[in-house]
């Protein structure tokens, strides 16, 4: 009987399927295409790793095409081919080749693993507050479930006790999955985590680094060009794991310096009524979680989570995304995503998925219609809107 469909057509598909599923145009997560001297780095060792591995699969592959071809049984006599037992060349041949391919490889990645783990930082000039600091750029980096802060500290790290993770001591500039650093400069990353183990990518600027509760691991980044670049959680840290996601957004320096002054302002006082009304419910009901500085970042006591954190909301505005970088808070346009802020400060639980038994993320928090359209105008006076194209580039789907 004659099978439907060969095999060989079987095995063409589900190669071709698994071929063009590597093949997406627009995606963001791409390790192959570096976007800055560290992961250029990266790139130019697996490159030709990868070479080499195609054609030891290709020599490998080839040769047992061919002698399964060559050396079958056709039933065309009875006889039994010669019987052979062992090649002493042939076995040197492939236990020396393979063993100076690898100690190649070797020699290549340890010099690459020194090179990812060294640090070569200059430091930056940041006016902060109207004199200018030498900033050694480093970035503290907190994972928890689900969502990263970053904390800039302008004095540098070196008096900071990041020790414990769920109490460090205030920084110039705390924001919430959206790093903001200047572009041509390497930043120092120090990562750590405040409830279980995450992990820290932005495949086109550097490879993976681990939070890990109670230890402070140092990487790095650097972004030759401004622009957006992707990331996400790739520890597998629960629930919510595939949205705890986070973006670099790189910018010139002067950009970046504007950036830096803006956040460093404390809110401003609300003008309208119902903005005003929304700050009473905000230190009513969210201020228990959430800091304002300027509003209660004297008195926050820490949030009453799991991880003891919450996002700062100083200059939510100038986000352009939220909940661990999975909902945009503009619309395409460059208006607020009205809809969307209001369905999270509704039922959060029911936009991004948490634990039932709560004390994770952010609570259902039973406002009425009304508190949440006052809440609304509030958050809108936190901080000014980015330029639209950072809006544009930084959009999710
Ligand atoms: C029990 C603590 C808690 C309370 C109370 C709370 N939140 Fe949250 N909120 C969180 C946590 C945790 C997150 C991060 C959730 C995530 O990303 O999964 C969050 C996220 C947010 C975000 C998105 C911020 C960002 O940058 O990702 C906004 C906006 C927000 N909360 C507003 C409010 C408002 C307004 C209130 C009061 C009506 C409030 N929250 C009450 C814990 C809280
Ligand atoms: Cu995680």
């Amino acid at each position: 009987m004659k099978r439907p469909y060969p095999g060989w057509l079987a095995a063409l598909a589900s190669g071709a399927v698994l071929t063009l599923s590597g093949c997406a145009s627009d995606a963001p997560l791409d390790t192959l295409e570096p976007q800055g001297p560290i992961s250029r780095s990266i790139d130019s060792l697996s490159d030709p790793i990868f070479l080499v591995a195609g054609i030891v699969f290709v020599v490998i592959f080839g040769a047992t095409a061919v002698i399964w071809w060559k050396f079958r049984d056709d039933h065309s006599t009875d006889e039994f081919p010669e019987q052979v037992h062992g090649n002493f060349r042939a076995e040197v041949g492939w236990t020396v080749g393979p063993a100076v391919i690898m100690a190649v490889i070797a020699v290549f990645t340890l010099i690459s693993h020194f090179d990812l783990n060294s640090s070569d930082r200059t430091d930056i000039q940041v006016a902060v507050d109207g004199t200018t600091t030498s900033w050694d750029p480093e970035i503290v980096v907190v994972g928890q479930q689900w969502w990263w802060e970053f904390r800039y500290y302008f004095d540098g790290l070196d008096g900071v006790d990041l020790s414990d993770s769920r109490n460090l001591p205030p920084a110039d500039i705390v924001t919430a999955n959206q790093m903001v650093i200047p572009t041509g400069s390497e930043i120092g990353l120090s990562i750590t985590s405040r409830d279980v183990i995450h992990s820290f990518w932005i495949p086109a600027l550097n490879g993976k680094r681990d939070a890990v509760p109670r230890r402070v691991s140092p990487w790095k980044i650097e972004a030759d060009v401004p622009g957006v670049y992707f990331g996400q959680c790739t520890e597998f840290c629960g629930l919510s794991h595939s949205r705890m996601r986070m973006q670099t957004v790189a910018m010139e320096p002067a950009d970046f310096q504007a950036w830096v002054e803006s956040q460093m302002g404390p809110a401003v006082a609300p003008k309208g009524v119902a903005a005003q009304r929304g700050q009473e419910v905000f230190e009513g009901q969210c201020a228990r979680c959430h800091v304002v500085n300027g509003v209660n970042d004297a008195t926050s006591s820490g949030a009453d989570l799991v991880a003891n954190a919450a996002p700062n909301l100083t200059h939510l505005m100038s986000r352009t995304t939220y909940a661990g970088g999975i909902f945009n808070l503009y619309e395409p346009n460059g208006t607020l995503n009205r809809p969307q802020l209001e369905a999270w400060l509704r039922n959060a639980p029911a936009e991004k998925p948490a634990y039932a038994e709560g004390r994770r993320g952010m609570p259902a928090m039973g406002l009425s219609e009304g508190q949440i359209d006052d809440v609304v105008a509030y958050l809108q006076t936190l901080g000014e809107a980015p330029a639209f194209d950072i809006i544009a580039a930084t959009e999710v789907e």
